[in-house]
């Protein structure tokens, strides 16, 4: 977008960022997108948040990969001989931790015929991380990672041939608004043929002060993840947030399962944006920026929001305390 004003010298072409930010905060209630979370500190910082005693999605997905990887490779690759060749596809790959159990699953059933790697996602600097240890750990796994959003990644699905097993881990849909999870599915369904798989984590309903727990842990992590995104603004789009005056705040609706997080201004302020011409943007005591959907599901629910897509499930993997499911879906 490129803004002209009348006697303004040269006109200022807008990143995406600074086009979020201008609609964002100009709407009623404002609200910035958590894709930005993730610049190199935003991303570090979800690493820690990952480890935190409290935050119990990451490791409990990795724990029902590690009783039960064999099975859910089989499922992902159930669809396609062991001769053919398979792109596991992932979305939102960060570390890749959890992945490395299932791909290895999968090198193992199909000798000879080493599936492709790509992984996808929005952090540059996370798939440097997670391509240099994939080729220390896992030197046979052909991969192809890029760097990009999710919507490069339905690009790539449907222009890449031959069967696929696309990966959608971590309850990364419960960031979504509820009508976007099923655009979002049926946007990852489309160019699937019966052969393919998807695979999707969500993050079941379960003790609602163990959720918001989660996500306002003691050491004050989330809070600095949150945040960091006022930061982020700062350096990149000469934003002058003073963070002392705001603060982070989780919460959690057992009836609609929605966990969401806010940035709450402390008092009355006004905000300048470099990179928006100095366009100020007005905040009241104790108002809120919505920042954060971190939505917990049901398994009916998981049922209603496949079929919706035109998805069919297959399969679900769930640890002994029904807090995560990972499940196999089919067109
Ligand atoms: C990436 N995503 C699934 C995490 C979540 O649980 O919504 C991000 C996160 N936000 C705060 N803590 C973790």
């Amino acid at each position: 977008m490129v803004i002209n004003e009348p006697n303004s010298p040269p006109a200022i072409a807008l990143s995406s960022l600074a086009e979020h930010v201008q609609q964002g905060l100009s709407q009623t209630p404002k609200t910035l997108s958590s894709k930005y979370f993730y610049d190199e500190t935003g991303s570090q910082l979800f690493q820690q948040i990952m480890a935190l005693p409290e935050y119990y999605p990451t490791r409990t997905e990795l724990a029902i990969f590690r009783a039960q990887g064999a099975a859910i490779g089989q499922a992902l690759g159930a669809g396609t001989g062991p001769g053919e060749p398979l792109a596991v596809v992932e979305l939102g790959a960060g570390d890749g931790l959890k992945t490395k159990l299932l791909l290895r699953e999968l090198l193992a059933a199909r000798p000879g015929a080493a599936p492709t790697y790509v992984p996808v996602d929005i952090s540059p600097s996370a798939l440097e991380g997670l391509v240099a240890t994939l080729r220390q750990e896992l030197p046979a796994l052909p991969t192809e990672p890029l760097a990009a959003e999710y919507g490069a990644a339905l690009r790539e699905l449907a222009t890449r041939p031959g069967a696929k097993a696309v990966l959608f881990l971590g309850s990364n849909i419960g960031n979504f608004a509820p009508a976007e999870q099923q655009q979002f599915l049926a946007a990852l369904a489309e160019p699937l043929t019966p052969a393919d798989r998807l695979l999707v984590g969500f993050d079941l309903r379960k003790d609602p002060r163990r959720i918001r727990a989660a996500y306002d842990d003691a050491a004050g992590v989330t809070a600095a993840f949150n945040l960091n995104l006022l930061r982020r603004l700062n350096t990149e789009l000469g934003a002058d947030f003073q963070l002392a005056d705001w603060q982070h705040f989780p919460d959690y609706d057992p009836s609609t399962g929605a966990m969401r997080s806010w940035l709450v201004s402390r008092r009355a302020q006004t905000v300048r944006v470099g990179a928006l011409g100095g366009q100020a943007f007005e905040f009241a005591a104790w108002e809120a920026i919505h920042t954060e959907n971190s939505y917990k599901f049901s398994l009916p629910q998981i049922e209603a929001l496949a079929a919706g897509a035109g998805l069919r499930v297959v399969e679900v993997f769930e640890d002994g305390n029904h807090d995560f499911a990972d499940v196999v879906l089919a067109v």
